[in-house]
């Protein structure tokens, strides 16, 4: 099965946005495979935005990425790096469609409240990057008979 790293940026966190966001993720019928509370390093940061490192942004990227907490997730199901994706809704939270995340809960693109990974590489990527083996979890839940 299919599984894609989310991360409730450093804003969702203060904001208090982590419970609502996984519930969408829950109640969308995906599986939570591993998540946790953390501090990203200045380095975690410029490796995981490494692909913007030559952008005007970057910098402030970085800086509001490591400025507070984030929640980090692994979901697992049919689809759910692209599903994921269109539930965030676009990178600029003035043009995410109402009832997607960002369409929600966001206004501006430096603060747009979530991550999601863009394809099954960065997915790979991110999910290693973040999380060791040993920190996500292989379960049946009985509720997927009635998903899939
Ligand atoms: P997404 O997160 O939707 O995959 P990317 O990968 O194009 O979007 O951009 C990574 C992050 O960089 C975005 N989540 C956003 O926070 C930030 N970002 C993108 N464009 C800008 C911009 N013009 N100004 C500031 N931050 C930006």
């Amino acid at each position: 099965m299919e599984r894609t790293f989310v991360m409730v940026k450093p804003d969702g966190v203060q904001r208090n946005l982590v419970g609502d966001i996984v519930s969408r993720f829950e109640s969308k019928g995906f599986k939570l495979a591993g998540a946790k509370l953390m501090q990203i390093s200045q380095n975690l940061a410029e490796t995981h935005y490494g692909e913007h490192s030559d952008k005007p942004f970057f910098g402030e990227l970085v800086d509001f990425i490591t400025s507070g907490p984030v929640f980090a997730m692994v979901w697992e199901g049919e689809n759910v790096i692209a599903t994921a994706r269109k539930m965030m809704g676009a990178t600029n939270p003035q043009d995410a469609d109402v009832a997607t995340i960002r369409g929600d809960f966001g206004l501006t693109v430096g603060k747009n409240v979530i991550h999601g990974s863009d394809s099954e590489e960065s997915a790979k990527r991110e999910i290693e990057l973040f999380f060791l083996n040993e920190e996500l979890v292989d379960y049946q839940k009985d509720q997927d008979t009635w998903i899939y």
